[in-house]
């Protein structure tokens, strides 16, 4: 027998290139993980296939590698699994993929190998793929019983990775029990099949409970004026910036925008924005008083879009906020001022909710979370939206002016949270 490995991302793709290279001729050996998926990379996967000599195609029969690179081989009769159009049906049902080869091909003629695999050895593989699932259950439950001792004797070993993805998120801790009693509940039988099932069910719940403001654009003859709020670095100027760009360039109506800058404490804080706003060519005002809050609106009536910064103030500083409420409550100009709290993903879910409550004063209506490609974890996002009920509207992914913002989304936020952030998905 010949030995011949194919790779792919998937155990499906690698299955399909072999497909293509050998027909039906050749019997699964091993299927493994080379690389696991990280940021910015795929996974990849590789497939060692057994072939017959007098089946294997002639460029193989040319090809060897050098000895130095050939894997150790295990014994075969103990590794082989399945025969190559069972094992692509196994591994699409529990990676839960379609069945890539299924349309392409039609079942091969006598030299079909399912007909070449004979009963009794189709019994002692299946009694060893039993005895494997068992062993890794095994170990799905003692990780469970580790993590979870409260709910372990109610939740089946599938939902283990599930709740490790959700609790190494940094999700309130309620969030994630209440998640998961939840999802017990109703989760149909059949979607318990495997973890992966169990996985997207999951995260169809999850997105469901994210609140999310869609960007809404200022229908004719009213303006949206939105002040951003947050402690201090958080990236509230940067924030405004990119939206100021985005607003004034790039949708498909060109908006007028015009800023603001709160410098209540007469500290210079307006150069910063001022350089943006002289880059993108854009009116700019500063107000030092509460007073002159209006009369800055006033003089930016022409805008559709005024974006309003604010100095960043700790969370415990009462009085830095109490300023910038002083100037939200001079408003009398008739302008509904939208207040998003800015917040940095980067730090946890409690430091996420003093923070929240400490601003709510202000009259929070929406949510931007920055620094989203500074975290591994996304739970502490999930949760502070769902606990306060406050909707998220954008998320900010890096420095650069303007790319690195994007509209929220639950499913943007939930594939962060339990795949990582992909900086080619925003
Ligand atoms: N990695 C990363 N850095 C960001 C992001 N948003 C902003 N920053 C950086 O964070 C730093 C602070 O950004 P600012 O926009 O000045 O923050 P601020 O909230 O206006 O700060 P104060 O006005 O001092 O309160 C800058 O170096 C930004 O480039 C982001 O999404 N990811
Ligand atoms: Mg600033």
């Amino acid at each position: 027998m010949k030995i011949l490995t194919f790779t792919g991302h998937t155990p499906s793709e690698a299955l399909k290139k072999a497909k293509i290279e050998i027909g039906d001729e050749g019997m699964l050996i091993e299927t493994k993980e080379i690389q696991k998926k990280a940021l910015g990379r795929e996974a990849l996967y590789e497939i060692v296939i057994g072939v017959e000599k007098d089946m294997i195609p002639s460029k193989y029969k040319k090809t060897k590698k050098p000895l130095s690179k050939q894997q150790p081989l295990k014994e075969e009769s103990q590794e082989i699994l399945f025969d190559i159009s069972n094992a692509a049906k196994q591994i699409s049902k529990i990676s839960d993929v379609t069945d890539p080869l299924e349309n392409l091909y039609k079942p091969s003629s006598k030299q079909n190998i399912t007909a070449s695999v004979e009963p009794k050895e189709l019994k002692e593989i299946k009694s060893e793929i039993n005895k494997l699932t068992d062993k890794v259950k095994i170990i799905q439950n003692m990780f469970w019983d580790e993590k979870s001792p409260d709910l372990s004797s109610q939740i089946p070993p599938e939902f283990s990775e599930i709740y490790r993805l959700a609790s190494q998120s940094g999700m309130n801790k309620e969030h994630l029990d209440t998640l998961m009693q939840v999802t017990l509940e109703h989760m149909p039988l059949k979607m318990r099949e495997s973890s992966s099932t169990v996985k997207r069910y999951f995260q169809t719940i999850l997105r469901k409970m994210v609140p999310i403001r869609r960007e809404a654009i200022p229908s004719v003859g009213t303006k949206k004026v939105i002040m951003l709020v947050g402690p201090t670095g958080v990236g509230k100027t940067t924030s405004i910036a990119k939206l100021a760009a985005r607003y004034s360039f790039l949708m498909d109506k060109k908006y007028k925008v015009g800023l603001v800058v709160l410098d209540t404490y007469r500290i210079g804080a307006v150069e910063q924005l001022m350089q943006y706003a002289r880059m993108m060519k854009l009116g700019i005002e500063t107000v030092v008083d509460p007073p002159e809050f209006s009369n800055a609106l006033e003089s930016l009536k022409y805008c559709d879009y005024i974006l309003i910064d604010t100095m960043g103030s700790s969370p415990y500083d009462k009085v830095k906020i109490e300023k910038i409420y002083e100037c939200l409550d001079a408003n009398n100009t008739g302008y509904n001022v939208d207040v998003v709290l800015v917040m940095p993903s980067s730090i946890k879910y409690e430091d996420l909710k003093v923070t929240y409550d400490n601003f709510t004063t202000l009259g929070v209506d929406t949510l931007i979370f920055t620094k989203l490609d500074e975290t591994m974890g996304f739970g502490n996002i999930f949760s502070l939206a769902y606990e306060t009920k406050k909707p998220i509207s954008y998320f900010s992914v890096g420095q650069e002016v303007p790319e690195d913002l994007v509209c929220a989304s639950s499913d943007f936020l939930i594939e962060c949270l339990l795949n990582g952030f992909n900086r080619s998905k925003t």
